[in-house]
């Protein structure tokens, strides 16, 4: 099997976060998104949208969407559990996982493609909505200060694909400007533990 990636992408990043620690080999096909080698037919075929990462498994069948891929490695290798053991923990993982999906991974995203212009040879940016996107983007840091005040990891004293993907979000919020600030004791102190994993270099 082996995954089409992008060592630059964010999305793809977390997968590869997710198989190193769960000790999975993987092989890794590179795609130059910048240049839109994800918008060719062949990629296509493996995946219509045209997006990274995609999985394809030996027999050719292709799996794309990051969570898909991290759900289908859970259920084969399911420790360590990234989307918890028990029945509260699979909730409090996907609700936090969600959430950082939706209210910082995908901001972070729509403001660097809006503000940036790096795809507009294949959509129209709107810079508008870029800056609003930011904004959404720092305004949910401060829920995750919060939560972090309360908790170790985000979904609670155990390390989770919610964290891989709040650290690739803050990771890649720099490219916007984003960044942690004094403001940010918690979460600072988390992204120090998650810089620390030996996934964090995947
Ligand atoms: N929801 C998808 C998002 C995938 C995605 O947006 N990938 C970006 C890289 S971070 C991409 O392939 N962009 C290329 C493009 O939009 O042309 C997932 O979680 O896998």
């Amino acid at each position: 099997m082996k995954i089409y990636d992008t060592k630059t992408a964010p999305t793809p990043r977390r997968v590869r976060i997710f198989l190193a620690e769960k000790g999975i080999e993987m092989e890794y096909v590179q795609v130059d998104i910048e240049k839109g080698e994800n918008l060719s037919k062949h990629m296509r075929a493996k995946n219509p949208i045209g997006k990274v990462p995609i999985l394809e498994l030996d027999d050719g069948t292709c799996i794309s969407e990051s969570d898909a891929i991290c759900t289908y490695f859970e259920a084969l290798q399911p420790a360590p559990y990234l989307f918890g053991e028990t029945a509260l923990e699979k909730g409090q993982v996907m609700m936090w996982q969600r959430q950082v999906e939706f209210c910082l991974f995908m901001q972070i995203g729509m403001c660097f493609q809006h503000s940036t212009g790096y795809f507009k040879d294949r959509m129209t940016p709107v810079p508008e909505y870029g800056k609003e996107a930011g904004i959404n983007a720092v305004k949910f840091l401060k829920v995750l200060e919060r939560r972090l005040e309360q908790s170790e990891y985000i979904a609670g004293d155990k390390y989770s694909i919610a964290d891989i993907t709040a650290f690739c979000s803050i990771d890649f919020a720099r490219v916007v400007d984003i960044k942690l600030g004094d403001e940010h004791p918690q979460l600072t102190r988390w992204y120090q533990q998650m810089r620390n994993r030996p996934s964090a270099k995947a």
